[in-house]
């Protein structure tokens, strides 16, 4: 059986993942925060990533990594800098001096969220990110394609949508990735015999989706989920929004985000679940 580092481990996405690989891999489960109750066929390794003998500790001796830590949504510049830059560079580079080949990144649907609504964009469109954040993903996927050409990683970047059980709002109705969807594409991620640099969209099959997702689907992947059951009760719960800027672009609320004011600061709307 592989094993299989996840980075991030005690946050939302990390939790899903632990659910649904359980079986399927050992999973070896990393963060800077204590993970609780390990379940039979995981081990922790607690973890600052920002520190690069750390990163070398947790990446020794696993078959891939899926790294789901790092810094959310948007917010500070120290802590975007700290999480998903330094603490991703430290990543890349422990997996490579460690012989990991394969590694998973998760990155956002807001390294392109400054493409409008009626727009269907692909793996091959230039970025556009809608934040700071969304500007560390955009590193993030270009540090994958740098240690793949140069150095023969293996990179798979899963460009996230949003993980729920099921789908929040409106905006969400286009972007939604169910849990079992997201496994999935991990799966793919780890499995797939041809990986050399990739980019997915993780977003479920949904009839409202504005990514057209051919890349993934040429790799296998078969999403089990729409958000459209889902569409009637979300939309009649939506209110207006508040400025019509979000409501015109993908990244939604990440594109106002600050505008006009003070980039120290965190936006309330945006803070991180923890
Ligand atoms: C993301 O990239 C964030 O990590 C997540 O918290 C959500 O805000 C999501 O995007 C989204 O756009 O809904």
């Amino acid at each position: 059986m592989k094993t299989i580092l996840i980075t991030g481990a005690a946050g939302d996405i990390g939790t899903h993942l632990r659910r649904e690989l359980a079986g399927k891999y050992a999973l070896r489960l990393s963060d800077v925060r204590p993970i609780k109750k390990l379940a039979a066929g995981e081990t922790s390794a607690r973890a600052d990533i920002a520190r690069l003998t750390d990163a070398l500790r947790i990446t020794k001796g696993v078959d891939a990594i899926v790294h789901m830590g790092g810094f959310s949504v948007e917010g500070p510049w120290n802590e975007i800098l700290r999480a998903n830059i330094i603490g991703l560079y430290n990543v890349f580079e422990a997996a490579r001096r460690n012989g990991v080949k394969r590694l998973l990144f998760p990155t956002s649907n807001h390294a392109t969220g400054f493409y409008r609504r009626d727009q269907i964009i692909d793996h091959r469109v230039y970025p556009k990110p809608d934040s700071r954040y969304g500007v560390s993903k955009v590193f993030g996927e270009q540090l994958g394609s740098l240690y793949a050409d140069k150095y023969g990683m293996e990179v798979f970047c899963i460009r996230i949508g949003n993980v729920n059980p099921a789908p929040v709002d409106k905006r969400r109705l286009s972007l939604w990735l169910s849990p079992r969807d997201l496994a999935q594409l991990v799966q793919i991620g780890i499995e797939h015999p041809d990986i050399r640099f990739e980019i997915v969209y993780g977003v479920s099959g949904n009839k409202r989706s504005w990514y057209d997702n051919s890349n993934a689907q040429r790799l296998g992947y078969k999403p089990q989920d729409d958000s459209e059951p889902y569409a009637a009760e979300v939309l009649g719960k939506e209110k207006p929004g508040a400025d019509p800027s979000s409501e015109m672009y993908q990244g939604g609320n990440f594109v106002v985000a600050e505008i006009g004011g003070d980039p120290s600061r965190v936006t309330p709307k945006l803070k991180r679940k923890r």
